[in-house]
């Protein structure tokens, strides 16, 4: 079916009051078939970050993601400290495994992440490389772990939180050793070592029009202009409901979309100051329809990826002290009225 660009206002609203008032709390709608069967037919992906050891030693863990998802994201398994831990000593073990699983499961894999601050493995921040040096490494490390994956990944975050708040670049190993230049290097270097994969800069607190997002606009449409292969746009889309939601969310994702990029929410959480209730409960739904209905309603977004789907892994409380609940399902898998939003906006949309 052909994905519809635009939904009424009368669907949207009735996503909203669905959402909030007549599904309860934890309930399964009758013919349950999960977000992946509610997707089919929008043109959007939904997605996950995979926590490997969960889904090791997680039964419903697993069975849950193969259901509700067609395509998942390795929280930690591609990030340069695991795979190369020791330089020139590549482990590919896990993410050979998340790969295969997801191949297993029809899913499409994005890669999460090539170039970042941090994940980085100690022998890089603990080395006195040379700006020359570190630029080979880089390149290397790009080469390396696309080629491994070659034509098995669809989707990269290639550069990952390259900006400030204030839109100025942040300060970086490769900012200050290879200059600005670094990012356009990675997305060449990317489209060599796989020219068939969709390549991602991926950044926080960009839902919204601000200077971090402008910021990232103009570098895109800059590199575009200069022809260098900067494919898609991420945003990563870790909210919190006591900051409120982003209002001109649709206004900022049709920009990107009409520089003719792609884009896509990467890692949706929300979060909240526990304990939570049901008020913020519904105001974190209404934050994932949000997201959600901003990238059905472009033409580009091509997938909606949440930072885990239950509660029970979520990296939310050990870094925000009194803080989480951030998923749509809680612990022990009970589906939040997000989830229940989620479905509802993708069925109302297919
Ligand atoms: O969820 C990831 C967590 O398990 C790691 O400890 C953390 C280390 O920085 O990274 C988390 O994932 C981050 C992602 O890779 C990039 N965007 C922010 C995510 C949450 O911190």
């Amino acid at each position: 079916m052909m994905r519809p660009r635009v939904l009424s206002a009368a669907a949207i609203a009735a996503v909203t009051v669905v959402g909030l008032a007549v599904l309860p709390n934890g309930a399964a709608t009758a013919g349950d078939t999960g977000l992946r069967a509610a997707a089919r037919g929008t043109g959007v992906k939904i997605g996950t970050a995979v926590n490997m050891d969960a889904l090791a030693t997680d039964a419903p863990y697993a069975a849950a993601g193969a259901r509700e998802f067609n395509t998942v994201t390795p929280e930690n398994v591609m990030k340069w400290e695991v795979v190369e831990p020791t330089q020139g000593h590549y482990d590919w073990t896990q993410a050979d495994k998340l790969v295969d699983v997801a191949r297993r499961n029809g899913q499409a894999v994005r890669g999460h992440t090539l170039v970042w601050h941090s994940q980085l493995p100690s022998w890089i921040n603990e080395t006195d490389f040379t700006p020359a040096q570190l630029r080979d490494l880089l390149r290397r490390h790009i080469f390396a772990e696309m080629g491994h994956f070659k034509g098995r990944i669809w989707a990269w975050d290639v550069v990952n939180e390259a900006f400030n708040e204030d839109g100025t670049l942040r300060d970086t190993i490769w900012l200050r050793n290879l200059g600005p230049g670094y990012i356009a290097d990675a997305f060449r270097w990317a489209h060599q070592a796989d020219p068939s994969a969709i390549l991602f800069l991926n950044d926080y607190n960009v839902e919204w029009i601000g200077p971090k997002s402008t910021a990232e606009y103009n570098l895109i449409k800059d590199l575009r202009r200069q022809g260098v292969p900067v494919q898609g746009f991420g945003m990563q889309g870790h909210l919190g409901i006591q900051y409120g939601l982003p209002g001109d969310v649709l206004e900022n994702v049709r920009r990107f979309d009409a520089l003719g990029v792609k884009t896509a929410f990467t890692e949706v959480d929300i979060r909240m100051i526990l304990p939570d209730d049901q008020i913020k409960t519904q105001a974190q739904a209404e934050g994932f329809g949000l997201l959600l209905r901003a990238c059905l309603l472009v033409r580009h977004c091509i997938s909606y990826t949440v930072w885990g789907f239950t509660d029970k892994y979520s990296w939310v409380p050990g870094v925000f002290s009194g803080e989480g609940s951030a998923t749509p399902m809680t612990e022990d898998y009970q589906k939040k009225p997000a989830y229940d939003t989620l479905k509802e906006t993708f069925q109302l949309a297919s």
